[in-house]
């Protein structure tokens, strides 16, 4: 065995758990610490015989691994996630108290996971969902979890809904399936019973719903929250997350084919940026605004199925999150952080929304079920940073104890007697107003479901709304009920007219239904607005994105090492596809080594490819189908492809040689790889996609 070092898990001094480095001359142990001779054979009696109960080392080595799983999360099972900062530009104290926004230049520490919503913990990256965007900051004045997601509203508005949503969303009961997606009877019967979900609908049916990463999404907290500063004043605050990396998405199909290639295609790409040093960033931004606002807007800030377009309120940028270290053990970490949306901290408080108010006391009543104890804050990830000192004690796995005789309060016990509350620094709940009778109504002030999704609809060029329609009709088209798929084209005809006509021709519809009855009839006419669309918000470099060169023995040396240069100075990696692992010689002899072997790297994988080959290899690779789709494929996700003059035989085969358009960029030289990669910037060719039918 080598005498390599690696992780381990080991008992520190105190008793608390914690990984570091061990080297493999350590003794292998037990759990108890008693050093093991054999790990490879059972105690038996006799070399034939039965295997002896006897044997402690092995019952506790199956023991232990027969309890190694803990309840998946019942939604957000799959996810991902990563150590950073959050960097504060500017002191807020005139609006809130909360001591991480006092400091310009403070960093405090985040941890921050990522997930999807319906499928399972070992389900595939690329569904059609939403994205969790979870992030819990290590303030000096205890955790503050804002646990939001890549869409700014939700299905519904009320937190009494939220299980059947949930069950509607996930596979049917009967069957299991399907897994991790919506495209099914269930999910459609409930939305189109469920109008407030409309606009949520229009997000979800957008290319929103299918990243190209993780990196190049934004983050809401969705709700209106209250910020409180130090003179007791409160404000509303919604709060924003702007990638600096710029929004992408990838196209429906490349999603289904990426899930068979890479079903780990968002937890690899963010391992990978995080270890190669291309730290991804966001923004933090926050909409600010008071009661008189609240009182003259269109639509009710309670309600989560609404945003407040940017244009009304414009997003005050106050601060960055760098993610820029992976995790050392995915379950010690990533599977064991506790979200609580009921975790913030002083100068930052709940809003009255139903949503919100529900979700307070769910999450804190699944850590308990997940994580088995009510001491899941004893965790490292999950627990503050800062000072702690409270009453509470015992219970499953208790690890920090408190210390001395005194475990109440009020106590007589003078300075042994322990910590004590402070009205001063303490957390104080904002005192606004509360009455009214105890009713189960929802408020006249959410009815209007129909006039924010027809805007964000409007708000997306047209290439965007062609996708939410391709959309809306694969999802129906799974759908086996008529009369589900007729109801959610009677909603549509309340959002848009041609959208309606649209998906009802892609279903063969012989009529058109009625409109929904609009529980507010009284429909507005909102305004486009542009942060709503991802094509008007997207990179301004091709910075952190992927290039695939499909290579071949023979392929010019001179525009191999163009461009390996001009990614370089954008930023963008290229990975080498070849016929071989091993990877391939170049004109002038050189071994290029391969990232991944032509069938195992199909193009879905990049953001650009370049086509590299000799004129042998072309011919070649022009009979192997997964090199054909390789190339037919980018030119159908409309991506840029960079070719030369040789891969004329493969580009014939892929049966683009006809086609070639302005999205397709012969190289030649320095000057030519450069343009190639200009045009990267603009990510897809998207005019390609009006001329497919
Ligand atoms: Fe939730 C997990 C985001 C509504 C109940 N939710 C969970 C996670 C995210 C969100 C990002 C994963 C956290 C992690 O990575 O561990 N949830 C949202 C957003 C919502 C929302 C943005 C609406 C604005 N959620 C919501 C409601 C309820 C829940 C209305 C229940 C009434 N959510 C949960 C949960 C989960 C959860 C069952 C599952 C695992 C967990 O909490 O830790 O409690």
């Amino acid at each position: 065995m080598s005498k390599s070092s690696k992780k381990g898990a080991t008992l520190g001094q105190g008793g608390e758990l914690h990984q570091q480095t061990v080297n493999t001359e350590e003794t292998l142990t037990t759990q108890q610490g008693v050093p093991v001779a054999d790990d490879q054979n059972s105690l038996r009696a006799g070399p034939r015989g039965p295997t002896l109960l006897e044997d402690q080392v092995m019952r506790e080595k199956i023991f232990h691994f027969d309890h190694e799983r803990i309840p998946e999360r019942v939604v957000h099972a799959r996810g991902y996630g990563a150590h950073g900062y959050f960097e504060t530009y500017e002191s807020l104290t005139d609006l809130t108290c909360a001591d991480i926004f006092q400091r310009k230049g403070e960093k405090t520490p985040v941890f921050v996971r990522f997930s999807t919503v319906a499928g399972n913990k070992g389900s595939a990256d690329l569904p059609r969902d939403v994205r969790g965007f979870a992030v819990k900051f290590y303030t000096k004045e205890g955790n503050w979890d804002l646990v939001g997601n890549n869409i700014p509203v939700f299905f519904i508005q009320d937190a009494i809904k939220f299980p059947d949503l949930v069950h509607a969303a996930k596979q049917e009961p009967d069957r299991g399936f399907p897994q991790a997606q919506t495209a099914h009877d269930n999910f459609w019967d409930f939305i189109s019973l469920t109008p407030e979900s409309m606009n949520m609908i229009m997000w979800t049916m957008s290319d929103r719903a299918i990243p190209r990463s993780f990196r190049f999404m934004e983050g809401f907290g969705v709700h209106t929250f209250r910020f409180v500063n130090g003179g007791g004043k409160s404000t509303f605050v919604k709060f924003h997350w702007k990638p600096k990396q710029g929004l992408q998405s990838v196209v429906w199909n490349e999603a289904l084919k990426i899930n068979g290639a890479d079903p780990d295609f968002h937890r690899r790409d963010l391992w990978d940026a995080i270890t190669m040093g291309d730290y991804p960033e966001w923004e933090l931004g926050l909409q600010i605004f008071d009661e008189t606002f609240a009182e003259k807007f269109d639509f009710d800030v309670l309600d989560a199925t609404k945003i407040i377009p940017e244009e009304e309120i414009p997003v005050k940028v106050v601060g960055r999150l760098v993610l820029d270290r992976v995790v050392d053990n995915f379950f010690a970490e990533t599977e064991q952080v506790a979200f609580c949306t009921q975790n913030i901290v002083p100068g930052i408080d709940h809003s009255d929304d139903p949503l919100l108010q529900g979700r307070n006391f769910s999450y804190l009543d699944t850590q308990l079920k997940r994580l088995g104890s009510p001491n899941f804050t004893h965790i490292p990830v999950n627990a503050p940073k800062c000072p702690m000192h409270h009453f509470q004690q015992d219970g499953h796995m208790a690890i920090h104890n408190p210390k001395g005789r005194a475990n109440y309060e009020p106590n007589s016990w003078g300075k042994e007697g322990g910590p004590r509350e402070n009205p001063a620094k303490g957390f104080v709940s904002y005192g606004a107003s509360v009455n009214g009778p105890k009713t189960r109504v929802r408020s006249e002030t959410f009815a209007d479901h129909y006039s924010q999704a027809r805007q964000f609809y409007i708000s997306q060029t047209p290439i965007e709304q062609k996708h939410i329609g391709d959309a809306l009709m694969f999802e129906l088209s799974k759908v086996e009920r008529e009369e589900i798929r007729e109801r959610v084209v009677s909603h549509l005809l309340n959002i848009d007219d041609e959208l309606a006509k649209r998906v009802a021709r892609g279903l063969g519809l012989d009529k058109l239904p009625k409109p929904a009855d609009a529980a507010k009839p009284t429909q507005k006419n909102l305004p486009a607005s542009d942060k709503l669309s991802i094509i008007k918000n997207g990179p301004k470099n091709f910075k952190g994105r992927k290039i695939g060169i499909l290579m071949t023995d023979g392929a010019a040396a001179d525009i191999f090492s163009e461009m390996e240069k001009v990614a370089k100075s954008e930023g963008a990696l290229i990975e080498v596809v070849a016929p071989q692992i091993g990877g391939v010689k170049n004109s002038k002899g050189k071994k290029i080594s391969a990232g991944q072997k032509i069938d195992g790297g199909p193009s879905v994988l990049y953001d650009a490819v370049v086509i590299l080959t000799s004129k042998e290899g072309a011919e070649n690779l022009a009979g192997f189908p997964p090199a054909k789709d390789f190339v037919s494929d980018a030119f159908a996700h409309c991506k840029f492809i960079g070719f030369v003059k040789d891969a004329k035989m493969l580009l014939e085969a892929a049966g683009i040689a006809e086609k070639v358009d302005e999205g397709c960029v012969l190289i030649e030289d320095k000057k030519s790889a450069n343009n190639f990669i200009k045009r990267c910037r603009e990510v897809r060719f998207w005019e390609r996609e009006k001329n497919f039918s």
